[in-house]
């Protein structure tokens, strides 16, 4: 952050990060902001939500809105993370639609692309070849060219959430794509995230990270109570499954799953807040919760309130 040089006014608005699961959205995200706002993981399918981003330099400011993979849904969940990534195209002044440079066009890509051809079709859209630092300069230039002849993009770039490369490229030409106005949101603020959600999201992410098959998709945390006591922040959270079997492998054998979730959650969330954590986890079922309306509801999977009007 660049204190006293940031004004109040200049190129803002509301960029939307979309693709097919996987291709790298949350962690391009992250590495625009400098900060762990999204959870990342190497499983497809891992942000449910739409988590806004706030990027403030003294060239402008960009509020990003990173949002679930787009694939073809099979529960009410995914019908729902589905509709909340393409519910952000109508917000947004452009589109930036990503895909995995290490994987070329896939069936899932291109249903992405003609879902946000469509329905963004006024927007301009920035094609992004992720993963750069996995290709070959041959390479890298062969996957833009197949990108580009997909659809008419404003521009197509290769860049490397993981390393940064091209990443400033990016905030460049979504600078210049966006209108000149007041800016959004005050320019040290990040996100709007709950504390309460963003600590979910982490004990999420280690879920995705240590289970396997259908327990991490089967999975929500719902964050209860967060209290700070003598300097130490006490967080008590609860894990719903869909199932009692399921439940005995979040746990594991003598609790070891449990304790290595929770201990991987604890160290990180202490090293971000700065704060040593108490983590209490639960694990509850909620019975095919991924199939109920209710139920998804009462888990916070919920629409967000429109950002932009
Ligand atoms: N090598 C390499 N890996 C990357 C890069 N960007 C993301 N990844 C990896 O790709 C995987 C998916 O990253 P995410 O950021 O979770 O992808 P996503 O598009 O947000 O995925 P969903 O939330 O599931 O839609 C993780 O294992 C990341 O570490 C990159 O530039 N280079
Ligand atoms: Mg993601």
């Amino acid at each position: 952050m660049e204190g006293s040089l940031i004004s109040s006014q200049g190129p803002s608005g509301f960029v939307s990060l979309v693709g097919k699961p996987n291709v790298g959205k949350s962690t391009l995200l992250n590495s625009i902001l400098g900060e762990k706002v999204a959870i990342v993981s190497h499983k497809p399918q891992t942000t449910r939500n739409r988590i806004l981003g706030v990027y403030t330099s003294s060239k402008g400011q960009i509020v990003f809105l990173d949002t679930p993979g787009i694939h073809q849904p099979l529960h009410k969940l995914n019908e729902y993370m589905v509709d909340v990534a393409l519910g952000t195209l109508k917000e947004v002044d452009v589109i930036v639609l990503i895909t995995d440079g290490t994987r070329g066009i896939t069936q899932e890509d291109r249903l992405a692309l003609e879902r946000v051809f469509s329905l963004g079709r006024d927007k301009p859209v920035v094609g992004v070849v992720n993963k750069t630092d996995l290709l070959k300069p041959e390479e890298k230039e062969r996957r833009i060219q197949e990108l580009q002849t997909q659809r008419p993009f404003t521009r197509v770039l290769a860049l490397s959430a993981l390393t940064g490369e091209g990443v400033d490229t990016l905030i460049d030409t979504l600078l210049s794509l966006l209108p000149i106005g007041p800016y959004f949101y005050p320019p040290d603020m990040i996100t709007d995230q709950p504390e309460e959600f963003w600590i979910a999201e982490i004990i999420r992410e280690k879920i995705y990270l240590f289970t396997h098959q259908e327990i991490p998709y089967s999975t929500a945390v719902v964050v209860e109570e967060i209290k700070e006591k003598k300097n130490i922040l006490v967080v008590e959270a609860i894990i719903y499954v869909e199932r009692t079997s399921q439940k005995g492998i979040i746990i594991g054998q003598k609790g070891q799953m449990l304790k290595k979730i929770g201990e991987a959650a604890r160290e990180e969330l202490e090293r971000f807040l700065g704060i040593k954590v108490y983590l209490n986890l639960w694990v509850k079922v909620k019975e095919k919760w991924r199939k109920k309306e209710g139920a998804l509801r009462e888990l916070g999977y919920r629409r967000p309130p429109r950002v932009s009007s």
